[in-house]
């Protein structure tokens, strides 16, 4: 009898599968088939997996080759998120260039990706630095340009000086680049292409409570990026003559309006124009400013902004409260960030946090206004409550509960015309211009003489015929800033499309996010050269059923690709307001308590697990050692030990392959090991479908297997005296196979073809659990006596309520624990518990 050899067995089947194209291929979207989209998150083409990929194929491979066999057509892509820095950065290393960069480690990925067996129906590849996809993020761009989406505008920005480009809020990590730990990211003024997410500000939070399919922590992340405040907008006469235009007056934006009788002064960021106008006439003023907005950057860069310790300046002006008339001292500080609401608040220390610890230091007025409702005591300041307080000392409004008298005050701040209601996010327009080479040029010229209805240097959107603008090849990577683009004469110098006058281009290339937002639209439709998909594919596709991908992405790709499908729907592409229906954020692969990484130089190579153990193997562990969702230690024993349960199944297969291959049909009911055998087999299929239709404890399932496996060792004497009828050993190892076929592809091919099944193990119906043979003849009902476990009675399965309450009655131990007390009440909750009640 031969050895499981993995090395044989996979490299066999791989060259079959490969020759054989169609073998994972969608059906079309007429298919009468129920759909089922499948899709992991597109890998950066970096080189090489890594474990943390094995992982998540791992899961995504198992779902779509199950779904499969459940009947449903499946689409189960692949592609390559392939524009970005690293490319360019091995430019100046190596002297390649970055397409034969990634192309080369394209290649190289996809080949580790077909060697560990994975269902991807390559027929859809999309690579996003080839000009046929890029083309459509230009299209796109341009329609945004016309729908008003995108948009040109002078601010301050992200500025990595490592990366030297500009980075998108949501790609700066306290205060830190992204892709650069250490590096500090800088504020720089520049002109930048932006697109407006913020249209869609309140869909996008009100579509979170529907996604009830996406996990809660990635919903709150969001939540919280969004970061909708509803508060007020009022206006703070500037007292005495301010001579800089549109300074007269300073506009806070407070979430506590009710509170406005215990603002004792208002606070500016240092960036505020009324602060720059003070400070333009005071040379002393200036200087203590610049010192606050110095800390400020440095809080910054230290990753913190709100855990600065507070500074203030008083400029020695006063602003008038418009409720009360007060006059109240202006103040610069340097924990009132520029670009929050308006960067202006009015300070009410003794119901604020912040304000509160600014006016101690700081000897301000601390002024009560809200109090208890139930009265009592004085509470301890500062105090924040909003529920169950009322207004004091509040003129007018005074007795007024907060949450009232915040709609009331706003409303009457309205009638007056010194202030309004208002809803402030945290959310910011998606800054998507980057001064690099390796990304989508920005499909926009500045036409120089200008033209009817346009001044000189105006833009002007590239229509659809002059799309593709595709990446000059040759081109000057130097560490130099600045975008390598505007360093090519031919690529800059062009003509306006619309009156033929000198142009240029712009040389900025878009952030690569825009490239992974819409990309799974793209596989509905992979080769389509009219259009970015056909609506018709994508709405037979879309939503994607299971999205699976890791945690870091829960803002950044998940929002923005919510973003795009909204765009997408508005511009009448699709019809469905979101692009996953469920989301599975699966745990980190971590070794030695670390998670994998190269810095840490504990990382676990695929491709030498894949070489000791095989692919099979691996990817089960993958799946075997922790739930799907937690993090994952990895241990290469645990590896071997999968490879060695694996060769214990394969030697089971090859032995009753033969008994398999010719039994006829099961008939009767057998004898008692052969129902025994048949009652686990049927038990881990029910078990097992459970798993795969919710949480996808891979690692119960596959230790259910091994369950029934050690039971078909034990029972294995029994089947050799031929206690077992050929015809049920034959449904079990066929059954077997089926199971491990979503797990160890490689290895169910091999044992599938052994025991002589009919064509393609991954589109042979998954197996259903027959309930009458997994059914337990007996089952335990714990009894309880006055709700306190006495003990568990054996009872045979579906026994009526009269057997189940006599068994309970008399079993010892209840016997006991009854004696010389009279049962008042038996309950029975059948199959689950019996309760007597006593006295
Ligand atoms: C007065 C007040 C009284 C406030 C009170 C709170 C409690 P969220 O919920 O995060 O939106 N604020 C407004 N703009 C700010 C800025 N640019 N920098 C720093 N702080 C700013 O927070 C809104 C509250 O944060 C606003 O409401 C304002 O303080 C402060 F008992 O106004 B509040
Ligand atoms: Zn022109």
């Amino acid at each position: 009898q031969q050895r499981y050899n993995p090395a044989e067995i996979e490299p066999k089947w791989q060259a079959r599968w490969d020759a054989d194209a169609l073998l994972y291929a969608a059906e079309g979207h007429d298919s009468g088939k129920p759909k089922y989209y499948c899709l992991e998150m597109l890998p950066y083409p970096s080189g090489q997996l890594h474990m943390g990929h094995v992982r998540n194929y791992a899961i995504g491979d198992a779902l779509a080759r199950h779904m499969w066999m459940r009947g449903y057509n499946v689409l189960h892509p692949m592609g390559w998120d392939a524009f970005g820095l690293p490319a360019e950065n091995a430019a100046l290393k190596n002297n390649t260039p970055p397409r034969e960069w990634t192309l080369a480690n394209i290649s190289a990925m996809r080949k580790q990706m077909r060697r560990m067996g994975l269902s991807y129906d390559w027929s859809t590849e999309v690579t996003t630095c080839l000009p046929d996809y890029y083309r459509w993020n230009q299209w796109f761009f341009v329609k945004m340009f016309e729908a008003g989406l995108a948009y040109r505008k002078k601010s301050k920005v992200n500025w990595c000086p490592d990366c030297q480009t500009v980075l998108a809020n949501e790609q700066v990590v306290a205060g830190r680049c992204w892709r650069h730990e250490d590096t500090i990211v800088e504020q720089r003024d520049l002109t930048q292409w932006f697109l407006r997410i913020t249209k869609y500000s309140d869909e996008l939070l009100e579509g979170l409570d529907k996604l009830d399919g996406w996990p809660e922590k990635v919903r709150t992340m969001q939540r919280n990026w969004i970061g909708r405040s509803e508060g007020a907008l009022v206006d703070f006469a500037v007292d005495g003559e301010v001579k800089a235009p549109g300074c007269a007056k300073i506009t806070v934006f407070t979430t506590r309006v009710d509170t406005i009788f215990g603002a004792t002064s208002v606070q500016l960021a240092p960036e505020h124009a009324v602060a720059k106008a003070f400070a333009a006439e005071d040379a002393g003023l200036a200087a203590k400013i610049d010192g606050l907005l110095a800390e400020q950057q440095r809080a910054r860069e230290a990753g913190d902004v709100g855990a600065i310790e507070k500074h203030g300046v008083d400029t020695g002006r006063f602003a008038v409260n418009p409720f009360n008339g007060q006059r109240v001292p202006i103040w610069v500080g340097n924990y009132i960030l520029a670009d929050y609401g308006t960067g202006a608040i009015m300070s009410v220390p003794a119901h604020d946090e912040r304000d509160f610890e600014f006016a101690q230091k700081y000897g301000l007025e601390i002024r009560r206004v809200i109090a208890p409702k139930a009265g009592g005591e004085e509470p301890a300041l500062p105090y924040t409550a909003e529920d169950d307080a009322v207004l004091i000392g509040s003129g007018e409004w005074t007795g007024l509960g907060c949450v009232e008298a915040q709609q009331k005050m706003a409303a009457f701040a309205q009638s007056k015309g010194f202030g309004t209601a208002t809803v402030t996010y945290r959310l910011k327009d998606w800054g998507v211009s980057r001064q690099r080479y390796w990304g989508t040029p920005i499909p926009m010229v500045y036409c120089e003489n200008g033209h009817a209805g346009l001044e000189p240097g105006g833009v002007v959107a590239l229509p659809e015929s002059a799309l593709p603008v595709v990446l000059p090849p040759q081109v000057e990577i130097t560490q130099q800033g600045g975008s390598p683009l505007g360093r090519v004469a031919e690529f800059v110098n062009t003509t306006c499309p619309v009156c033929g006058g000198p142009a240029r281009r712009e040389t900025d290339t878009m952030d690569t996010f825009v490239d992974s937002s819409w990309y799974f639209y793209r596989y509905t439709d992979a080769k389509n050269d009219a259009a970015p998909f056909a609506s018709e594919k994508a709405n037979y596709w879309f939503p994607i059923d299971q999205y699976i991908g890791g945690v870091e992405h829960a803002i950044l790709h998940l929002i923005y690709s919510r973003f795009w499908t909204k765009v997408m729907r508005d511009l009448g592409l699709v019809k469905n307001d979101e692009p996953a229906e469920r989301l599975f954020t699966q745990g980190m692969v971590i070794k030695d308590g670390a998670k994998m990484s190269k810095s840490k130089g504990n990382v676990v190579s695929p491709d030498d697990m894949i070489a000791r153990y095989g692919a099979d193997a691996t990817r089960m562990y993958a799946l075997f050692a922790a739930p799907p969702d937690r993090d994952l230690e990895w241990q290469e024993e645990g590896v071997a030990g999968i490879s060695r349960f694996l060769g214990r199944v394969h030697r089971l297969v090859t032995k009753y392959a033969d008994v398999a291959r010719t039994a006829g049909k099961r008939e009767g009911s057998g004898s008692e090991v052969e129902q025994k055998v048949l009652r686990k087999l049927h038990q881990t299929i029910a078990k097992m479908t459970q798993d795969f239709s919710g949480r996808w404890h891979f690692n119960t399932s596959i230790a259910a297997i091994m369950t029934l496996i050690k039971e078909l060792v034990e029972v294995e004497p029994a089947m050799d005296a031929g206690e077992v009828s050929a015809a049920a050993v034959a449904e079990v190892f066929r059954n077997l196979v089926l199971l491990l076929a979503p797990f160890a592809p490689f290895f169910a091919a091999e044992m599938w073809e052994q025991i002589g099944g009919d064509g393609v193990v991954f589109r042979t119906a998954w197996p259903v659990a027959n309930e009458d043979l997994a059914r337990e003849d007996e089952i335990e009902i714990p009894v309880q006596v006055n709700g306190k476990l006495v003990n568990v009675v054996k009872v045979p399965a579906g026994s009526d309520e009269a057997t189940v309450k006599a068994a309970a009655l008399e079993d010892e131990k209840v016997k006991a624990r009854i004696e010389g007390k009279s049962v008042v009440k038996v309950i029975v909750v059948p199959g689950k518990l019996v309760n007597l009640v006593v006295k």
